[in-house]
């Protein structure tokens, strides 16, 4: 990394919800962001939910989201390395950012190291204790019949079906779950400091808590939450020294 660089981190975007209008304002002010970071970012972490419901049909993809989709591309063209993470709400993303926008996604934490530093980075569901209710769902929905079964509804209805279960589902409809559970308690933060007992990391960074989060877990170890992009807009800034998270104003 050069000294002038920057590696940028982002999560929970939720694009689509509740309804495409409401949702579009917020595309507009990603954008901005993405044009203003291009400037000086090398790699582009998204950590997952930057769809609130997404699905890849052989040859078919939703509709909208396209100056999102077109700035990525912009970004990705000019040379800026970009990772996306599936987070819970866009799990079902096949190969289409890989084929359309070269941009490689995974499906689980992957560890990169920067400067000499260490970093552990995914979306975050489904990590640590607990959550048992959402572990089971998970499994419903990675389960290869289930997604067989749904891609053979017709998109029209799928979607909207998909749509309205995920609108429903609690972590868009309000923040009445958003709370700081404590650090005893958050699951992320637990993950992190198990992760410690067998391995150094500086930095861990999810999403999936929508809330922005800098705590330490360990001597040299730091467990960041990106917050989102619904009520806090947030992103996550390394400049090869430390790793910051800021509100984007516009
Ligand atoms: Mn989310």
């Amino acid at each position: 990394m050069n000294t002038n660089q920057r590696i940028y981190f982002a999560s929970d975007q939720h694009f689509g919800a509740p309804t495409p209008e409401l949702s579009f304002p917020r595309e507009q002010k990603f954008v901005a962001w993405l044009d203003e970071i291009k400037q000086d970012a090398t790699i582009l972490f998204l950590l997952g939910d930057l769809f609130d419901f997404w699905f890849e049909y052989k040859t078919v993809v939703p509709k909208g989201f396209i100056r999102v989709l077109g700035k990525l591309a912009e970004l990705r063209d000019s040379g800026i390395t970009i990772y996306f993470f599936t987070g819970n709400h866009d799990l079902w993303m096949s190969d289409y950012f890989e084929k359309e926008l070269n941009i490689p996604v995974f499906h689980k934490p992957q560890q990169f190291t920067f400067n000499n530093k260490v970093f552990l980075i995914g979306h975050g569901d489904g990590l640590g204790p607990g959550d048992k209710g959402y572990k089971r769902m998970k499994k419903v929905f990675t389960n290869p019949f289930s997604k067989w079964l749904f891609r053979w509804l017709h998109p029209d209805l799928g979607v909207k079906l998909a749509q309205y279960l995920s609108v429903k589902n609690k972590l868009i409809s309000g923040d009445a779950d958003v709370k700081f559970l404590g650090e005893e308690n958050e699951w992320l933060v637990l993950y992190s400091k198990r992760k410690l007992e067998t391995k150094h990391y500086d930095y861990f960074v999810f999403g999936h808590r929508h809330l922005p989060m800098t705590i330490k877990v360990g001597e040299n170890s730091t467990y960041v939450n990106l917050g989102d992009w619904i009520g806090y807009f947030t992103y996550g800034v390394f400049d090869g020294e430390k790793l910051e998270v800021i509100e984007y104003k516009k």
